[in-house]
């Protein structure tokens, strides 16, 4: 539904006025933008989906996506972050794996947790946390890429209801609790830019990952393969050139079992929450 008030907060009168949490983001980030000014930062906010909410809850702090992640939200686990899944990704699952040195650092995961040093990463230990909690570190260099110039971010939490689900399958997207992921959202101007969001794509048993950007009207821009060393045909798909141009939640199915359709259908699942998530269907 939308609402005048908060499409004016972020239609610049060229393309259409983004409804539901899109539209009420815009006067969010309007907010959030003109008080973190203050303060001088230029990152306005930082991920916070499920596992970074009980982390936050174990330790009294809001992680980086690099507690788990080798490189950002999205990508491969690091050590800890396969430690946390085998334990069963849970709050109990801390406690298990607490004392545990899963990166090999020589500093048990909980006591490099809470001592703000990373616990995936062997390079941050409590006498050397390095700056994996700075808010900058928070948006992967890829994602940065992708809109060069923009000194502004919103990540945004993209965890599905069970609402969101069932409207994800209407729209022929196959989603689950699985594929919540984080929305970087690039700031220009206190609006929303467009958006970026990386996934995983399984082909024949091995993982890759796609960075897929769009525009403020959540049109596809591009779609980038990463971290392709399992699987370099990855790299080369001919996939990529048909999605831009193409609304995120028009992505066409695929039926097929080749690689193109596995892009295909990661894609549109990526489209699809991106849809359900930021224009609130
Ligand atoms: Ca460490």
């Amino acid at each position: 539904m939308m609402r005048e008030t908060e499409a004016a907060v972020v239609n610049n009168g060229v393309s259409p006025a983004p409804t539901g949490e899109f539209a009420r983001l815009g006067a969010r980030t309007l907010l959030a933008t003109l008080g973190l000014l203050l303060l001088g930062y230029t990152v306005i906010a930082q991920a916070t989906p499920s596992y970074a909410r009980a982390y936050k809850t174990q330790f009294g702090y809001s992680p980086s996506c690099n507690a788990c992640h080798t490189e950002g939200g999205g990508t491969a686990l690091n050590p800890f972050g396969k430690a946390f899944k085998g334990a069963g990704r849970n709050d109990a699952a801390f406690a298990k794996i607490a004392a545990l040195d899963s990166d090999g650092d020589g500093v048990a995961n909980t006591a490099e947790a809470q001592a703000k040093a990373n616990p995936g990463d062997k390079k941050s230990t409590p006498t050397s946390p390095g700056g994996w909690l700075d808010l900058a570190a928070m948006i992967p260099k890829e994602v940065q890429a992708a809109f060069p110039g923009v000194q502004s971010w919103l990540p945004r939490d993209a965890v599905l209801t069970a609402t969101d689900i069932a409207t994800a399958k209407t729209m022929g997207a196959s989603l689950s609790a699985a594929d919540e992921n984080t929305i970087y959202i690039p700031v220009e101007n206190q609006r929303p830019a467009g958006t970026a969001l990386i996934f995983p794509v399984t082909f024949q048993d091995k993982t890759f990952y796609l960075l897929m950007t769009t525009d403020k009207a959540l049109k596809i821009s591009q779609v980038i393969p990463m971290n392709t060393k399992a699987l370099p045909a990855a790299k080369t798909a001919k996939a990529y050139a048909n999605f831009v141009g193409v609304a995120a939640q028009s992505v066409p199915a695929a039926a097929g079992n080749t690689l193109d359709d596995a892009i295909t259908r990661a894609v549109k699942n990526a489209g699809v929450l991106l849809y359900v998530r930021l224009k609130g269907a």
